[in-house]
């Protein structure tokens, strides 16, 4: 076996809404749950968003945040991963709250502004009114990480002392995280999260993938980041993968970029689309590392 890799599992999601699939977990438990079995799966990051527990709509709650992170600390060692990116409607201030008050080793962050279009979902006959309403506003929605965002996010990161994932889902992020770089607000080695197949970004393609990895590598030479790929949709999720596993890249599976095991089978849980995700590790002969390895890799010293 070659070099190891980790697999992220983006567990709920903040640009869905349950009315998509069964699958995706809800309330706190639920998503406490579908991370242990995420992890016990082979994931050795957990991703997590929190939902209202009633209605299933994302939320920046605190109180939430707190009981699902420490929930999934007493039930497994995964890195817990939570989201500054939040959902449709939630400021800057509302989306950093999670880092500032729980300080987690690990937190998204997202490196530029875009139109980020889910209006195209199939709208379900079992969906409240709220989740079609919610589906639909995003004709009109940025979604908003303007400089003076991204430059206060990185202060209050180095704050809490939480490693950030850097999403990129253009190929502009990247400079933009460059700009960060330049002005000395990031530290190397990076983490980068390629996030690719959202309308109003960048395509789920190889192409593009190879397309933004050049681009990263140029910008910040190839010893100074480690990079995994996210393909948003089926069959992206997986042909990214597949593609990460293939290069020396990390992958990321997960309900809240893709419901689907295969072409024909909409995935049950979270644990079936890590399955898949570690049978291609297998089969293309990297070596699955768990939540201490990836903390290795990382360079995360807080777990
Ligand atoms: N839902 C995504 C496509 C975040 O949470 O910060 C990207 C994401 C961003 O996971
Ligand atoms: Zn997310």
């Amino acid at each position: 076996m070659s070099a190891p890799v980790f697999c992220s599992c983006a567990i709920t999601g903040g640009m869905s809404v349950p009315g998509q699939s069964a699958a995706i977990p809800v309330t706190p438990e639920e998503i406490v749950d579908s991370a242990a079995g995420a992890r016990a799966a082979g994931a050795a990051i957990v991703h997590i968003h929190v939902r209202e527990p009633e209605s299933g709509k994302p939320i920046a709650d605190l109180g939430l945040f707190r009981e699902v992170l420490s929930g999934i600390a007493e039930r497994c060692d995964a890195i817990v991963q939570p989201t500054s990116g939040g959902g449709v409607g939630m400021t800057i201030e509302e989306r950093a709250r999670v880092v500032t008050a729980c300080r987690p080793e690990m937190a998204t962050f997202n490196c530029g502004s875009f139109n980020f279009g889910i209006f195209q979902a199939r709208k379900r006959p079992e969906m409240a009114r709220w989740e079609v309403e919610y589906l639909e506003s995003t004709r009109d929605y940025v979604f908003k990480n303007t400089f003076a965002d991204l430059h206060r996010l990185s202060e209050l990161f180095r704050e809490a002392g939480t490693k950030p994932e850097y999403e990129v889902y253009d190929v502009g992020h990247l400079f933009n995280l460059a700009h960060l770089a330049e002005q000395g607000l990031v530290d190397f080695p990076l983490h980068v999260q390629f996030v690719l197949g959202v309308l109003g970004a960048n395509a789920a393609s190889l192409d593009q993938l190879g397309h933004m990895r050049r681009t990263a590598t140029e910008l910040f030479g190839a010893e100074r980041f480690t990079w995994s790929a996210a393909g948003v949709g089926y069959p992206g999720q997986f042909h990214l993968a597949a593609a990460a596993l293939m290069q020396g890249g990390h992958m990321r599976v997960g309900l809240e970029d893709n419901l689907r095991v295969t072409a024909r089978r909409r995935a049950e849980s979270n644990a079936e689309l890590v399955d898949k995700a570690m049978a291609l590790a297998g089969l293309l002969d990297r070596e699955p590392a768990d939540a201490d390895g990836a903390r290795e890799l990382l360079g995360l010293t807080r777990g």
